[in-house]
C-alpha cells in the first residue's frame, strides 16, 4: 500500500501512526484486496484487517457498508438477546473512524474499510474433515437464522441480479458474441456445456418469479473460506465477506458452500482428475445446515437444495467462462487461463453433482425427516 495513503487512512482513525509497525496482504478473496494491520502497543500488538472495496465490482460502497452496518448491528442484538457471551467473534464488527463513519474514500478515490481481527478464527479454502463441513452448514444456517426476522426491504442490492442465473447466461451469450476468436477456440467444450445445459440457469428463478420461492436474508457468498472456524476446536465462529446479503434463495447460499467446500481438489486444480466431488462431505454439510435450521425450511426450499448445488456449480462456472471471454476483468487472475482452469472445475463439479442428483435428494430427506423425529 502507498505509504502517504495510508497515513492519510488512519488519520481517519484514532490510531497512532507511531504504533504502526507493518501490514500483510492476504491472497484470499477474488474481489477485494485485503491486508492484516498490526499497531505495536508496548504490552500487546494488535490486529485490525483493512480492505480495499473493488468499486468496479461494487459500484456504490456507500449502501454497501450501510447494508454491513445494519445488518451487523442487528446480529449482535440478536447474539446479546440469546446471552451469547462471546459474541465479539460470532459475527464481523465494524472498526469505525474518529467520525463514526464506517467506511474512508481517500483523495484518490479508494474505498476502505476496516473490521475487528476475529481473533482465534482460522479459515480453509478447502477440507475433507468431516467436522469442518458439518459446522459449515451449520453455521450458515445459524447465519440466516440470526437474520431471519431482519426485513429485506431495508438492503440495497449491492450487485443487481447477482445470483439471477437466466440473466447470467444472457450476459455470457453477449460476451460470447464480442469474444476473441481464439479465446472461444480455446473454450469450444466448455461453451457447449452452458449452452446445452441452460435448463439449470432457470430451475429456481421460475419458481422465485413464480414467487413459489420464498426470498430471505441470504449472504450469497458461502465459499468455504468465508466461513470463520474456532482454531481449537473447529467449532463455526462466523461468516465473513458480508458485500453481498441481500434478499435471496437459501438453496443458493447451501449451494454455494457444496460447490466450494465437497470439491476433493481446488477450485483452480489443472488437473481434473483431482476434482472428485466429496458425497460424504455433502451429506456431513448437510447435517449441519439442516440442524441449524430445521425449523424455518420450507418444504419447496428442501426439495431444491441439491439443485441449490447443481445451480451453484453451474452459475460459478459460468462467471469465471464469460470473465475469460471478456479479457478477464471481474475476478482476480495469476495467469491468463486461470477464469478457464477455474471454470473446467466447475463443469467437473455440476456433471458429478447432477451425476447423483436422486441419491443426495434422498439423503437430504432421510437426515431432515431424522432430525424433525429428534427434535
Ligand atoms: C468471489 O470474494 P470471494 O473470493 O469470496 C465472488 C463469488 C464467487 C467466488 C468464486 C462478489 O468470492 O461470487 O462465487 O469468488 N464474489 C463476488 O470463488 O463476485
Ligand atoms: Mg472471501
Amino acid at each position: 500500500m502507498n505509504k502517504a495513503e495510508l497515513i492519510e487512512l488512519f488519520n481517519h482513525y484514532d490510531f497512532n501512526i507511531d504504533n504502526y509497525i507493518g501490514n500483510k496482504m492476504i491472497s484470499k478473496g477474488h474481489i477485494n484486496t485485503t491486508y492484516i494491520i498490526y499497531f505495536d502497543y508496548g504490552n500487546k500488538v494488535k490486529r485490525y484487517l483493512l480492505q480495499q472495496i473493488n468499486t468496479l465490482v461494487f459500484k456504490n460502497p456507500q449502501e454497501l457498508m450501510k447494508n454491513i452496518e445494519q445488518v451487523t448491528s442487528f446480529a449482535k442484538n440478536v447474539l446479546k438477546s440469546y446471552g451469547v457471551s462471546n459474541y465479539k467473534n460470532k459475527f464481523v464488527r465494524i472498526y469505525k473512524t474518529s467520525t463514526n463513519n464506517t467506511y474512508v474514500k481517500t483523495s484518490l478515490n479508494n474505498y476502505y474499510r476496516i473490521y475487528h481481527f476475529i481473533e482465534g478464527g482460522v479459515s480453509y479454502d478447502e477440507s475433507k474433515s468431516h467436522e469442518i463441513l458439518y459446522n459449515a452448514g451449520k453455521t450458515i444456517g445459524y447465519f440466516q437464522n440470526l437474520l431471519a426476522h431482519f426485513d429485506v426491504n431495508n438492503l440495497y442490492e449491492t450487485i443487481p441480479f447477482f445470483h439471477d442465473t437466466t440473466y447470467r447466461y444472457q450476459t455470457f451469450l453477449k460476451k460470447l458474441n464480442n469474444a476473441n476468436k481464439s479465446l472461444i477456440e480455446s473454450a469450444i467444450n466448455e461453451i457447449s456445456f452452458f449452452n446445452d445445459n441452460k435448463y439449470i440457469a432457470n430451475i429456481i428463478m421460475d419458481l422465485i418469479n413464480k414467487k413459489q420461492m420464498p426470498l430471505k436474508v441470504t449472504h450469497n457468498d458461502t465459499k468455504l473460506n468465508n466461513i470463520m472456524f474456532d482454531y481449537q476446536t473447529n467449532d463455526g465462529l462466523c461468516l465473513v465477506d458480508l458485500d453481498t446479503i441481500m434478499p435471496g434463495c437459501i438453496c443458493f447460499d447451501f449451494g454455494d458452500l457444496i460447490r466450494s467446500s465437497c470439491n476433493l481438489g481446488k477450485e483452480d486444480s489443472t488437473n481434473l482428475d483431482d476434482v472428485i466431488f466429496n458425497i460424504d462431505g455433502f451429506i456431513s454439510v448437510a447435517k449441519g445446515y439442516l440442524e441449524s435450521v430445521v425449523t424455518t425450511i420450507s418444504q419447496i426450499e428442501l426439495y431444491n437444495l441439491t439443485n441449490g448445488a447443481i445451480i451453484m456449480s453451474y452459475e460459478c462456472g459460468l462467471r469465471f467462462l464469460t470473465d475469460y471471454l471478456d479479457g478477464n476483468h471481474y475476478f482476480k487472475v495469476n495467469y491468463p487461463t486461470h477464469n478457464l482452469i477455474r471454470c473446467k472445475t466447475q463443469i467437473k463439479m455440476c456433471k458429478q453433482i447432477i451425476a447423483n442428483k436422486n441419491n443426495l435428494d434422498k439423503k437430504i430427506m432421510d437426515i431432515y425427516y431424522y432430525i424433525k423425529q429428534n427434535e
